[in-house]
């Protein structure tokens, strides 16, 4: 860990306390041998015990600090001025169906703003990090977005609808016409944090996803910002954290997908 800041230390603690046992419920669903009660039951067990190590070890440093997290919801709610925003498994569906493609998310918060966030991959070691003014860090690397200057030429992945989304056919016809714009092909991956890392270090030249909540964005926010990329909302309306609609990307291209996904007129 090349950035010596204390919350990064707290939240990097977390992280690896938590992933020691989210690794070993992963190597369960692997082999099979999940309860009778089905995966979905598991998963939930599994999402639950990260977020209680996660939450325990945060609390420990700070038992004032406020927490948003997506099982648990809101501890010390009347703390506005520090709070921690988890996403224990980003990416559960890909956990329930032993693929490989999911993380741990956390994000400190300050007077509304992010200041410091981790996404850690447990099962390809990947540690993605950050603290506003210094910087983005892949492990012990910095790390920045890629250098791609059309939207034609990259790279870019999305995600959704959600199950039961009343904007389906919206998100389907952006999902069209993003791709008659780019040469190469659209990824899903399943994890919107790992998908805003990966853009962060030059992966992926773009991200956008609707209906995100907050948990899954926080983190990356400042991560990618420190990697030099540029984050936007589609409600621009809104104020966070209710800003859920995410388009995230290099600085080069990220005004020519802005416009192709807010051209009023989709075909
Ligand atoms: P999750 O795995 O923590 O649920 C998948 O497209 C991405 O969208 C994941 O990061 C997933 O987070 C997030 N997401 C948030 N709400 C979702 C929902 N209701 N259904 C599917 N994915 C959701
Ligand atoms: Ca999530």
């Amino acid at each position: 860990m090349r950035l010596n800041s204390p919350k990064i230390n707290i939240m990097h603690k977390a992280c690896m306390k938590a992933s020691k046992s989210m690794i070993r419920d992963f190597g369960e669903i692997e082999k099979l041998q999940v309860s009778t009660k089905g995966p979905g039951d598991f998963v939930t067990a599994a999402d639950k015990k990260s977020e209680k190590i996660i939450i325990e070890e945060l609390l420990k440093a700070h038992p004032d600090y406020g927490i948003l997290s997506e099982e648990a919801g809101e501890i010390n709610k009347d703390n506005k001025n520090h709070r921690w925003i988890i996403d224990p498994i980003d990416g559960t569906m890909n956990f329930l169906n032993g693929i490989p493609q999911f993380a741990i998310s956390i994000g400190y918060e300050e007077k509304g703003e992010i200041i410091s966030g981790i996404i850690f991959d447990p099962i390809k070691d990947e540690m993605f990090f950050a603290e506003k003014g210094n910087g983005a860090f892949l492990n012990n690397s910095r790390m920045r977005v890629s250098n791609k200057k059309k939207l034609k030429d990259s790279i870019l992945v999305t995600g959704g609808p959600k199950f039961g989304s009343k904007k389906r056919e919206e998100i389907f016809k952006h999902y069209v016409k993003i791709s008659n714009n780019v040469d190469s092909s659209i990824r899903k991956f399943g994890s919107a944090s790992l998908d805003i890392a990966y853009v962060a270090c030059g992966r992926f030249d773009g991200f956008w996803q609707w209906e995100l909540n907050y948990w899954d964005i926080a983190a990356g926010l400042v991560i990618l910002r420190e990697a030099g990329g540029y984050v936007d909302f589609f409600d621009s309306n809104q104020k966070l954290p209710n800003k859920k609609n995410i388009i995230a990307s290099n600085s080069n291209i990220h005004q020519e997908l802005k416009d192709s996904l807010l051209k009023k007129n989709i075909e």
